[in-house]
């Protein structure tokens, strides 16, 4: 019986984990591997971040994440942060202006402060 209890208990856990996790697709900026690469390492460290992979073909970043952990805008906000678009939120100037040449051309758009 108490095996019983303690499988019911496991299995309900693992249900609300389940629940908890989301996966987000943004689209970024992001121009080459090595884009690719500071991205895919920077949004991985955060906290609540299950998976992170970039697709450099058309730009979009999949992110599994635990939305108890982390918001949606919350992970687009660290994109920003980080020098890349993240859907409608423009890269932060300071940021941009710190990645190497090589991955910031071809960007035709305005950059939030
Ligand atoms: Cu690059």
């Amino acid at each position: 019986m108490k095996k019983i209890i303690t499988l019911i208990a496991f299995f309900l856990v693992f249900q609300l984990q389940a629940l908890a996790i989301d996966t987000l697709v943004v689209q970024t900026s992001a121009q080459c591997e090595m884009c690719k690469a500071r991205l895919e390492n920077r949004i991985r460290k955060i906290a609540g971040i299950e998976s992170a992979t970039l697709n450099l073909s058309n730009k979009e970043f999949h992110i599994v994440y635990d939305k108890s952990l982390i918001s949606p805008e919350n992970i687009e906000i660290k994109i920003t942060e980080i020098g890349y678009d993240a859907n409608q939120k423009l890269a932060k100037k300071a940021a941009y202006k710190r990645l190497p040449a090589c991955c910031r051309v071809d960007y035709q758009g305005e950059h939030a402060n």
